[in-house]
């Protein structure tokens, strides 16, 4: 599977160049002053967030990360070079730990895409003997020794940020909704677990191309996920930080006699998983209304006034009913009556190596 979401590295920064011990000799100037340069400074281990990323799954195909050494101090007032940093591209979303003997400690969470933590720093290059020239000694015969860069245990840990999650069960239509709202093409198949990693989408509203809201489509949750049944509550980090939930129940799936079951099933998943997940607004949809007679379609309607809830329903697949339930997403991003939503991300699904490649 190509979506991993933890993953543990060393990262080493580059040492610091040696200062060097010089002393300038020419044809008439026999005792030339010092002359021995300072080493360049190693190279630092950077961080940065990349929305076109969804995945931890370079890390574990290579756990080892340096920068490069700083140069040593050379003759004639020579400075090393300093040492090339090396940044390494993570999703956003992503929480870096450092791990030690005495547990561990989050360095930065990447909830930017503008992110970019310094999480080892290189060490200094050491000066040079001209740097000790004083009054006192005029002709020092030492240099610095370049000091060590940090090296660090560090754990990954991505849970992705989005504005909207989506919940339900296996076959509910998660995908199919997320593909008719947003340019993400997940899979989408008449079985249950067809999604096996999350999917980003991002909804743009077509009279403000600025308005956008970033979905994550997840793995559906079975009863008993929680305790590790179907693919277990493991994608449910990644609705955690959302901002509000829409929750999917397919109406093929549901019974009549009490069509609300469905949703309280998840919901109590939510809650043995995360009791403040339980409390996060949530849309309620019925999908696949297409599939109803208009006879039972009406009943369930009916079914839905008398419980005073507010139900949306729709067909993500013929493309019925998506208009109001975007709309309550676009209010329900409002703050103050402004749209507020999370910009930072852009991508799709998991960005293929290749297609990657090729665009950048
Ligand atoms: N008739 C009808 N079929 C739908 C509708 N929405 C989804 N489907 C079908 O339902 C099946 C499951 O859809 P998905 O979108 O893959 O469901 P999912 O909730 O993402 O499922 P998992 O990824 O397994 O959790 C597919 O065959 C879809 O074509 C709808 O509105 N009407
Ligand atoms: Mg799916």
């Amino acid at each position: 599977m190509r979506f991993i979401d933890e993953a543990q590295i060393q990262i080493r920064a580059g040492r610091g160049g040696n200062g060097c011990v010089s002393f300038r000799r020419e044809k008439f100037i026999p005792k030339g002053g010092p002359n021995g340069g300072n080493g360049g400074d190693g190279g630092s281990v950077y961080f940065a967030a990349d929305s076109r990323l969804l995945s931890l799954y370079d890390f574990r195909l290579q756990r080892t990360y340096e920068a490069k050494n700083g140069r040593p101090g050379e003759g004639s007032q020579c400075d090393g070079k300093k040492g090339e940093d090396t940044i390494l591209h993570l999703p956003i979303g992503t929480q870096i730990y450092e791990r030690t003997d005495e547990g561990e400690q989050l360095l930065a969470d990447l909830t930017d895409k503008e992110s970019l933590v310094l999480a080892a720093r290189g060490g200094r290059g050491g000066k040079g003997n001209e740097f000790f020239k004083s009054s006192t000694n005029r002709a020092p015969r030492f240099a610095q020794k370049g000091e060590e860069g940090e090296c660090k245990t560090i754990r990954l840990e991505l849970k992705i940020l989005a504005d909207v999650g989506l919940i339900g069960l296996p076959n509910a239509g998660k995908s199919t909704f997320i593909a008719s709202v947003s340019q993400a093409r997940p899979r989408i198949a008449p079985y249950p677990f067809t999604t096996l990693e999350p999917n980003l989408g991002v909804m743009i509203d077509e009279t403000d191309p600025d308005r956008r809201l970033v979905i994550a489509d997840i793995p559906g949750l079975v009863e008993g996920a929680h305790a590790g049944v179907g693919l277990g509550h493991r994608f449910l980090k990644h609705v955690e930080r959302t901002r509000f939930l829409v929750h999917i129940v397919g109406v093929d799936e549901i019974n009549m006699d009490d069509p609300f079951a469905a949703f309280a099933l998840i919901n109590e998943e939510l809650r043995a998983f995360d009791p403040s997940l339980a409390e996060r607004p949530q849309i309620e949809v019925f999908n696949k209304i297409d599939l109803l007679e208009s006879m039972a379609l009406s009943e369930l309607k009916e079914k839905v006034a008398r419980a005073q809830r507010n139900v949306f329903f729709i067909s993500a697949k013929e493309k019925i009913g998506l208009a109001a339930v975007q709309s309550a997403l676009w209010q329900s991003a409002e703050v103050n009556g402004t749209h507020k939503a999370l910009v930072t991300q852009k991508c799709g699904p998991l960005v293929d190596d290749d297609e990657y490649a090729e665009e950048f």
